[in-house]
């Protein structure tokens, strides 16, 4: 399993409509398409989407880092040994991103070389997950219609609701629209994405008291530290960490500070390996999961899926898993599926999924 290059190639497909929030908007997937290649001709791949405006990464960023970096680091190393790559990929700090599309490349090798899924080498608790789907800024009406087209085409009763605009109001009159549409039984969570103080926060969690919120995630910035401590303090439902916990150390830092009383594990940014610890350290800590996404397509969602569905406490909840939904093509040869609300996980050895190579030959930038 000697490595024998380390690929990475620009592409680029337009989403149907942007997806909005309070960090930024996304209107193409320029990401990043990883593949490891070693001697005995296994090819891993995985997926990088460039998020600048959350970890500083940018699309030629990425394949300058893996290729002029990582790819001499571990060309001539084997696959099987992960600890050693990784600790050469660490020696180069931040490129979470960049770094987490390389290890579930190296991942996807192995369980074609192992004749595994990946789900399954990661501990194969369940082979499904419910879905949760993200619902970027919008007038209420348009918010609602793709929520109630989401429940009534592919059964998802599960929705994270972007917030964090000014005033709070309109994200307030957004929730209840919401709930009054879809009634008491669907799951409604927030995510601020750091749009607003932690005053602003505490008064949208107050006006919303009566909504049902499940979880609010980084209404506040964490580097606001005192008044995030005040805000997790008083909110009556877990405070989930996303862009402020990139790294293990940053989850204990949050936890323990009272900054965050939940986690997100996106595989985007921790790939296989470090969302395992991450997880590790959640569960160590006793404090809950969501699988979030990362705007990733249908290759990233099949990562989210297989790590989601490998663990119990990373398939409790519905993990976000459905935005791909949103472009306006994709790069695998027979697309992700949802139905009833679940996603099933890919059963073929490795990540289980496949790039057509005629599409990624239409969409790649180089
Ligand atoms: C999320 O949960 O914040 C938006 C920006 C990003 O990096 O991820 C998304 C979703
Ligand atoms: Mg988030």
């Amino acid at each position: 399993l000697t490595i024998t290059a380390v690929e990475a190639i620009p592409y680029r497909i337009a989403y149907r409509k942007p997806l909005r929030f309070a960090s930024g908007e996304v209107t193409h997937a320029d990401h990043v398409l990883v593949r490891v290649h070693t001697a005995d001709g296994h090819v891993g791949t995985a997926d990088a989407p460039p998020r600048p405006f959350t970890y500083g990464e940018t699309q030629r960023g990425m394949v300058a880092v893996i290729e002029s970096v990582f790819a001499p680091q571990l060309i001539g190393l084997d696959a099987s040994r992960r600890e050693v790559l990784h600790q050469r990929m660490h020696r180069t700090v931040a490129n979470p991103v960049a770094k987490a599309a390389v290890d579930m490349a190296v991942w996807d090798v192995l369980g074609q070389a192992w004749n595994m899924p990946v789900t399954r080498l990661l501990g194969g608790y369940t082979d499904r997950m419910r879905v949760s789907h993200m619902l970027g800024f919008d007038c209420p009406d348009a918010m609602v219609d793709e929520a109630e087209r989401m429940r009534d085409t592919y059964g998802i009763t599960t929705f994270k609701v972007k917030v964090g605009r000014r005033p709070i109001d309109d994200d307030v009159e957004v929730v209840r629209a919401l709930r009054t549409s879809l009634g008491s039984k669907a799951e409604l969570y927030i995510d601020g994405n750091r749009g607003w103080s932690a005053s602003e926060s505490a008064r949208a969690l107050r006006e919303l008291s009566d909504v049902g919120l499940t979880l609010a995630e980084e209404l506040c910035p964490a580097d606001d530290v005192l008044g995030r401590r005040w805000l997790v303090a008083q909110t009556p439902v877990p405070f989930v960490a996303d862009e402020s916990v990139s790294t293990p150390a940053e989850v204990t830092r949050e936890i323990l500070g009272g900054s965050a009383t939940a986690i997100s594990i996106k595989t985007a940014r921790t790939g296989f390996t470090g969302s395992n610890e991450v997880l590790s350290l959640a569960t160590g800590l006793g404090v809950e999961v969501v699988m979030g996404n990362q705007i990733d397509g249908q290759l990233g969602s099949a990562c989210t899926l297989a790590f989601g569905c490998a663990k119990k406490a990373t398939s409790a909840r519905a993990g976000e898993l459905s935005n791909f939904l949103d472009m306006s093509d994709d790069l695998l040869t027979e697309p992700l599926r949802i139905v009833d609300g679940e996603m099933l996980a890919p059963t073929d050895p490795g990540i289980g999924v496949h790039v057509d190579p005629d599409k990624l030959a239409h969409f790649r930038l180089d």
